[in-house]
């Protein structure tokens, strides 16, 4: 039997969290009179809670205590799980389901691989949790994406060789960590940002479940 380690980026590739990301930064934003537009956002996408204000304040040219800057973090967050918490399994991107409960009937290990510390929560409330062998996320890893360090321990926890996994990935610094770590990227989203993935799709409608089988045997 043929086995591939299928490692899953969360937000933009399972949910569309990044809405809500938007809209806890932007009230944040206000509040320290920064402005900050949906394009800035997107290059917030994959990274880390801390990095992503630093870049904020950076942008408004503002600077704050440890204490405020920690503080500020806190109440992003609170801000964002207001969101959270409403979520259920009708907001999975097109076809995500289908993918996962295919892979998991073909007895593929699957792994979570996030920089978001909410991911557990995102799964339990989306139906998700039980479907992953493995779950890395903010929690468990010191460097963000580029680095292959949270793709690295997902594929140690399935007991998978990086050349033996596949990840999907709808950020740049999630395709870079990936290629590093010698795994098959496949892009989800926009080709023209994710032109260094091994392939890209629009969404997981256009991985139906031969193609999921190709992969696997691949
Ligand atoms: P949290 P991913 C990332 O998730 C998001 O894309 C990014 O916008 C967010 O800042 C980061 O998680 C941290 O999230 O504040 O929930 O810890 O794309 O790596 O699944
Ligand atoms: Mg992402």
């Amino acid at each position: 039997m043929s086995t591939k380690g299928f490692i899953f980026d969360l937000d933009g590739v399972i949910v569309d969290t990044a809405k809500y990301h938007y809209l806890a930064w932007q009230q944040l934003a206000q509040e320290l009179g920064i402005s900050f537009t949906e394009t800035q956002n997107e290059e917030l996408k994959g990274v880390s809670r801390v990095r992503s204000l630093e870049k904020i304040l950076a942008w408004g040219g503002v600077s704050l205590t440890e204490e405020e800057f920690n503080r500020q973090l806190q109440k992003k967050n609170k801000e964002y799980l207001t969101y959270i918490e409403t979520m259920s399994e009708d907001e999975l991107l097109p076809d995500v389901k289908r993918v996962l409960y295919f892979l998991k009937e073909q007895q593929q290990p699957l792994a979570l691989g996030s920089a978001s510390k909410n991911a557990r929560l995102i799964l339990h409330k989306t139906g998700l949790f039980e479907l992953f062998d493995a779950i890395v996320d903010g929690t468990n890893v010191t460097k963000a994406k580029p680095s292959p360090e949270v793709f690295m321990v997902a594929a140690e926890q399935l007991g998978m060789a990086p050349e033996n996994c596949i990840v999907f990935e709808d950020s740049l610094a999630g395709i870079q960590a990936a290629n590093t770590a010698k795994m098959m990227s496949i892009g989800v989203g926009n080709s023209n940002i994710l032109q260094q993935a091994n392939r890209v799709i629009a969404t997981f409608t256009e991985l139906p479940n031969p193609e999921l089988e190709a992969l696997i045997h691949h």
